[in-house]
């Protein structure tokens, strides 16, 4: 058989033009490895499409030459779930020119966007407009709406607004066969047979390639108050957590756990990081309200708060921030997490879920299992407390060989594993499957789920040339 691509590849460049296609290496390394990088894969070229037509004409031409695409946002995946395999037979789809922001509309709250606008860009497009886009991570200078969405990302305010899929209205999607879907309805209320932008959601581009997206927004906030509160223990945090919502039900905007090692590598590792409270603790609690109310008192709100819980020993310490720039010093000691731990060494990620008032137990119980499976390992938990997603994940003993800790990555997941099953939870919160974890699956999702899931990949792309080897086992 004739090697399908050469041909592929003049066709591609002849429906999209010289800016459509990267083929020399130079240009494809960034595309190829993972953010984290775990994996390193490689690819003939890196497709550029302007538009949804153009991404249909790719998928055609890419289905009748049954080329395989892996499809990629901002490449920000903490699962490998947008890089090519390493045999060179797959085509990264890049989404980033599609970069339009078609509409906002502060009346109906919505926004009208492409695949390739940064979630930061929606941000700002949607504060001009006197909105708030209520999704935030911490990847949204380089995260792009289209994976964003296409992995469910959740983030800091799922606690409010819930993730990703909570945010979509409407979809365009480019199926496998090359048709595209126009399903950008802008309604609030559309009961009209299976919700198909649901599947697409979370569907790590296996299923289809997202081109444009209608979000909702609300109002944007017109008071915030930021604190961050060294706490007594998890248990203290979860209370903390538990006051604020009742004395303000609907003000909590994000609730972030943090551990005292996760910190310290902050600190250690990030210029310019301090820590605004007497002394280091061994658990703190970033907390932020707003409201779209004008006078509404957050303020005097979190301090009468904050001052109960200090005088019942939950919180020992806070800083509450009197700027913007406070506000934003405060949360880079928590959005500076994942880039702390890369430099402080070998890590392995456990995005898990539990029941939010499992949360303390969980940490617990986790902790101490990875500590008898590795003596010196160190547990790093932190993240969004305020809906039971934590990231425990675990930093290579110091002075230990990092290739030999990665290599034990599987004992080490396996173990958080068995906890969070002990918990009710997920082995996967908001990070997806991709490549990473679809071993995991049959465990987790097997019989009827995984099945079922088997059989809408067959009807949606029977020829599998959408981001293969990811999800699905
Ligand atoms: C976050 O919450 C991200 O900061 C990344 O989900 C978490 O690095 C991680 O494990
Ligand atoms: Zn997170």
């Amino acid at each position: 058989m004739t090697d399908p691509i050469p041909a592929l590849l003049d066709a591609l460049r002849a429906a999209l033009g010289p800016a459509g296609l990267l083929t020399d290496p130079a240009d494809t390394a960034g595309y190829v490895e993972d953010w984290r990088r775990l994996y390193r894969g490689r690819t003939p070229a890196v497709v550029r499409p302007a538009d949804a037509a153009q991404v249909a004409e790719t998928i055609r031409l890419c289905a009748a030459a049954g080329v395989p695409v892996v499809p990629q946002g901002g490449n920000t995946s903490m699962v490998g779930g947008a890089t090519p395999d390493a045999g060179g037979g797959q085509l990264v789809l890049s989404l980033a020119r599609l970069n339009r922001v078609r509409a906002v509309d502060p009346r109906d709250l919505t926004m009208t966007v492409e695949a390739g606008v940064t979630l930061k860009a929606a941000q700002e497009a949607a504060a001009a407009a006197g909105c708030l886009l209520g999704l935030s991570i911490g990847s949204e200078g380089s995260a792009q709406i289209g994976g964003v969405l296409a992995t469910n990302a959740g983030g800091n305010n799922t606690v409010r607004y819930g993730n990703a899929r909570d945010l979509v209205l409407g979809l365009e999607v480019v199926l496998a066969d090359g048709q595209v879907w126009n399903g950008l309805r802008r309604l609030r209320k559309d009961n009209t047979g299976y919700a198909l932008r649901q599947l697409f959601v979370g569907s790590e581009g296996t299923l289809g390639v997202i081109t444009a997206a209608v979000l909702k927004l609300v109002r944007a906030p017109k008071e915030t108050a930021v604190a961050l509160c060294a706490v007594a223990s998890a248990e203290a945090a979860l209370d903390l957590f538990g006051r604020f919502q009742a004395h303000d039900p609907g003000a909590v905007m994000a609730f972030e756990y943090m551990s005292g090692t996760g910190l310290g590598f902050v600190l250690k590792h990030i210029p310019g990081a301090s820590l605004p409270l007497a002394a280091p603790a061994d658990h703190y609690v970033l907390v932020e309200l707003a409201t779209p109310r004008p006078d509404a008192g957050l303020r005097a709100g979190l301090e009468t708060v904050l001052e109960s819980a200090l005088e019942d020993g939950l919180v020992l310490d806070a800083a509450i921030a009197e700027s913007e720039a406070q506000r934003a010093a405060l949360w880079r000691l928590r959005e500076e997490h994942s880039e702390a731990q890369k430099r402080e060494g070998a890590s392995v990620k456990n995005d898990v879920s539990v029941p939010v008032s499992a949360v303390p137990g969980f940490i617990a119980a986790a902790t101490e299992a990875c500590a008898a499976l590795m003596p010196g390992i160190r547990a790093v938990p932190f993240g969004h407390l305020g809906d039971g997603n934590i990231h425990f994940n675990l930093e290579q003993p110091e002075g230990a060989d990092p290739a030999w800790f990665l290599a034990q990555d599987h004992a080490i997941m396996d173990t958080v594993n068995a906890v969070v099953r002990r918990f009710d939870g997920s082995f996967s919160a908001e990070h997806g499957v991709g490549r990473l974890k679809p071993y995991m699956m049959p465990e987790w999702r097997g019989g009827a789920e995984l099945d079922a899931m088997r059989r809408i990949k067959a009807a949606l792309d029977p020829a599998g040339i959408l981001n293969p080897g990811k999800v699905l086992p």
